[in-house]
């Protein structure tokens, strides 16, 4: 598939597992084999098939883990999606700029999406949850690393949980 020069981009307030597009990301660990907050809900409302193909990965390519700033796709289960882009955002530090890997996890997704033909693809604030991140700054570089990124999808579709953090996402995305 041809990639397009142009995405349509979204920001949205919701639920990211009730999202029906081509794929949806999850904010993984290295582990694969699940968490709470994204990850939870995806593997709790996706059923035990995204799991077990968790764990083949596990078994195979990806025996070590997968590396911060990486994605790798399984199929979505019960959700309405066709895959899962499981991605592994770094957590946050104040003494060490971890923003290439936060960004490489935005490219790297699209990447895997564009590759399997997604059409339409939907992410949350990785990296903001458990991982700590500042939501303001993790906003600015999920935007400058979609709109950088070589391979898209035609649609792309940013969801966020909480009022402040769609906020921070919409500011990021609409600047004035
Ligand atoms: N839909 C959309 N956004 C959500 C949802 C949901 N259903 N649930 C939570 N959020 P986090 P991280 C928001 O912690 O910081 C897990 O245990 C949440 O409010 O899910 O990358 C993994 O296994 C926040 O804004 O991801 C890892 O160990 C954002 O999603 C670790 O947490 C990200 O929060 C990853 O931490």
């Amino acid at each position: 598939m041809a990639t397009p020069n142009h995405s349509r981009i979204s920001v949205v307030r919701g639920d990211i597992t009730e999202q029906s597009v081509d794929a949806i990301v999850n904010a993984a660990n290295s582990s694969l084999l699940g968490g709470g907050g994204v990850d939870g809900a995806i593997h709790r409302k996706g059923g035990k098939s995204i799991l077990e193909e968790c764990r083949q990965l596990r078994a195979g390519h990806y025996g070590k883990g997968l590396p911060v700033g990486n994605a790798v796709a399984t199929t979505a289960g019960r959700l309405p999606a066709r895959w899962v882009i499981h991605t592994v955002g770094p957590v946050y530090s104040p003494t060490q700029d971890q923003s290439a890997l936060l960004s490489s996890c935005y490219g790297e997704s699209l990447r895997v999406a564009h590759e399997l033909g997604a059409e339409s693809i939907a992410f949350p604030a990785i990296s903001t949850g458990a991982y700590r991140w500042p939501v303001a700054d993790a906003a600015r570089i999920a935007a400058w690393a979609i709109h950088s990124a070589q391979l898209r999808v035609p649609e792309i579709r940013l969801v966020l949980f909480d009022d402040a953090t769609f906020q921070a996402f919409h500011r990021a995305f609409n600047p004035t």
